[in-house]
């Protein structure tokens, strides 16, 4: 396809936008909506239903065996702004993935990092360069950019989670890439603890001494879990802490380093208390909200969501957004924001 053509009343005009076309050259005063005053976001304010996205992954996983497209049954949640690339925002994609009893999926790798946030149900794992760490409701699981992962369901019910990857972002940066485990065969361990949690996780602000030197250089954070019985703890703790407070919210945090669990992804969880409301928020960036426990309604720019627990929601880049809760509401979050900040580019406004 060439380039875009310009037209012009004026002969000479005209020719010079005839070469220049032929030249691959476009006039800028010709151009408009590069430079706009606010970004111009493509990425819509969206919801899918967890009751749905439930029910679809089930048909999916008795229709479609495990081993067709890439060795995953995953339901990627495409955004309708985005021209129908598999994308939940510009910068993330967001999807479930189901597994029967008894399946896995094989051990591969890849650039773009990824994070599993389980919304109901136990008993699989995700091993993390050959560390098994168990999945059950309210659990963050982290699979940062390059190690070797898989999944397996050794359980008698089948089990769904939410995966959420920076892969748009490391795609607009032509810098993914794949590769294959060294084995075809899925790694059926199931510690009950993971490696990861026995150095990194003994307890708050606890650091292993003999691990903190190597740990340095990693630009994500050496715990690979991050438990729902902690995350509740905390969360109970805070609100407990101030009885005028009707909502809080807690960062996952790498321990080393206390920044972001992952270079790219920002995860928190916030807590709302029935019958009221978040503060209204607005920033740059974009986010995958997904609805953990409670009810209630999200609203996202010009539109509201009723909400329930198992519900994704997408929050474009600057606008507004507001949560309110009928039912003590606990919605994860993942957005872009580490990258945003550490290029200078983060923005935020309280309404
Ligand atoms: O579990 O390895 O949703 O590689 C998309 C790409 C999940 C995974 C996704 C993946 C995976
Ligand atoms: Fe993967």
């Amino acid at each position: 396809m060439g380039t875009e053509r310009f037209t012009s009343e004026e002969d000479d005009v005209q020719t010079l936008y005839n070469d220049l076309a032929d030249e691959h050259l476009q006039p800028l005063w010709e151009l408009t909506g590069l430079l706009t005053h606010e970004p111009a976001v493509s990425t819509q304010p969206f919801r899918w239903s967890g009751r749905t996205l439930k029910k679809l992954a089930a048909r999916s996983g008795e229709l479609i065996p495990i081993d067709r497209g890439g060795d995953r049954r995953v339901l990627a949640c495409a955004n309708p702004g985005l021209q129908g690339a598999p994308f939940a925002t510009s910068t993330m994609w967001a999807a479930v993935q189901f597994l029967n009893p008894s399946e896995g999926a094989p051990p591969h790798r890849h650039t773009p990092a990824a994070l599993r946030f389980v919304l109901e149900g136990e008993g699989a794992w995700t091993l993390v360069d050959g560390d098994p760490l168990h999945m059950a409701t309210g659990d963050l699981v982290l699979t940062p950019s390059m190690t070797f992962h898989e999944h397996h369901n050794p359980g008698a019910q089948p089990m769904m989670w939410m995966d959420v990857l920076d892969l748009p972002m490391v795609a607009a940066l032509d810098a993914v890439f794949f590769e294959e485990g060294p084995t075809e065969q899925v790694d059926t361990r199931t510690d009950p603890l993971s490696s990861s949690e026995q150095h990194w996780g003994g307890g708050p602000g606890l650091s292993p001494v003999r691990h903190l030197g190597k740990n340095a250089a990693a630009p994500h954070s050496p715990l690979l879990a991050y438990r729902w019985a902690d995350t509740d703890r905390a969360l109970s703790r805070l609100l407990d802490s101030d009885s005028s407070a009707s909502e809080t919210t807690l960062r996952f945090t790498n321990p080393f380093s206390g920044g972001d669990v992952m270079p790219t992804m920002r995860c928190q969880m916030q807590r709302v208390l029935a019958g009221n409301q978040s503060a209204p928020r607005r920033q740059t960036g974009s986010q995958v909200c997904a609805v953990l426990h409670g009810n209630g309604v999200i609203h996202v720019g010009n539109t509201s969501f009723p909400v329930e627990s198992g519900d994704i929601v997408v929050i474009p880049s600057w606008h507004t957004w507001q949560i309110r809760a009928d039912a003590e509401l606990d919605l994860f979050s993942v957005s872009d924001a580490p990258v945003l900040e550490s290029l200078g580019l983060y923005r935020e406004t309280a309404e």
